[in-house]
């Protein structure tokens, strides 16, 4: 059974996500970021990072432990597991890659950005605070949404 090492944002809930739509069995270990968890030398054992999501599936390749972080590693990796939601024909295999990399590099650092300088910095800078994410033909300034509930804790770093 998979040990899924999480908290109730957007990153965390894509991996749960994942494994409910594929069938998984995974015990929740709640890693609480508002108070520091992800800072414990246990979990920083699992991530030396010390963000969540993070798994550690007991029967990875070669029948050993396989300790994964970030959010669209583990994404693949469980895609890979189950044969599901990641075609092999290389056009689909791409095309997909493609969109999860566009959420990982594109999105999800700006809706961290977002949240962390509206609720967490210690001073207001608006310059500082993105509001708008370029995106699409001609690059369309998007707004980003005021609470998109992941970022970090005081203390942690941004992302
Ligand atoms: N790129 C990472 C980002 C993970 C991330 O930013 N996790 C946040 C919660 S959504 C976190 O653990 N923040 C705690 C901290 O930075 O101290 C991923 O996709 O897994």
């Amino acid at each position: 059974m998979i040990d899924l090492y999480t908290w109730s944002t957007p990153n965390g809930r894509k991996i749960s996500i994942m494994l409910e739509e594929a069938g998984l069995s995974y015990r929740v270990h709640p890693i609480d970021i508002s108070a520091g968890d992800q800072f414990t030398p246990e979990f920083m054992a699992i991530n030396p990072n010390s963000k969540i999501p993070a798994i550690v599936d007991p029967d990875g390749p070669g029948g050993q432990p396989m300790a994964l972080f970030e959010s669209g590693a583990i994404l693949i990796y469980l895609a890979e597991q189950t044969g599901r939601f990641l075609p092999s024909e290389p056009r689909g295999r791409y095309e997909t890659l493609q969109w999860l990399m566009f959420q990982m590099g594109g999105i999800g650092p700006m809706f961290g950005q977002t949240h962390h300088f509206r609720r967490f910095a210690p001073e207001q800078i608006p310059y500082a605070i993105p509001t708008t994410i370029g995106i699409g033909g001609g690059r369309k300034a998007a707004p980003l949404p005021h609470h998109p509930a992941c970022g970090s804790a005081p203390g942690g770093s941004r992302d």
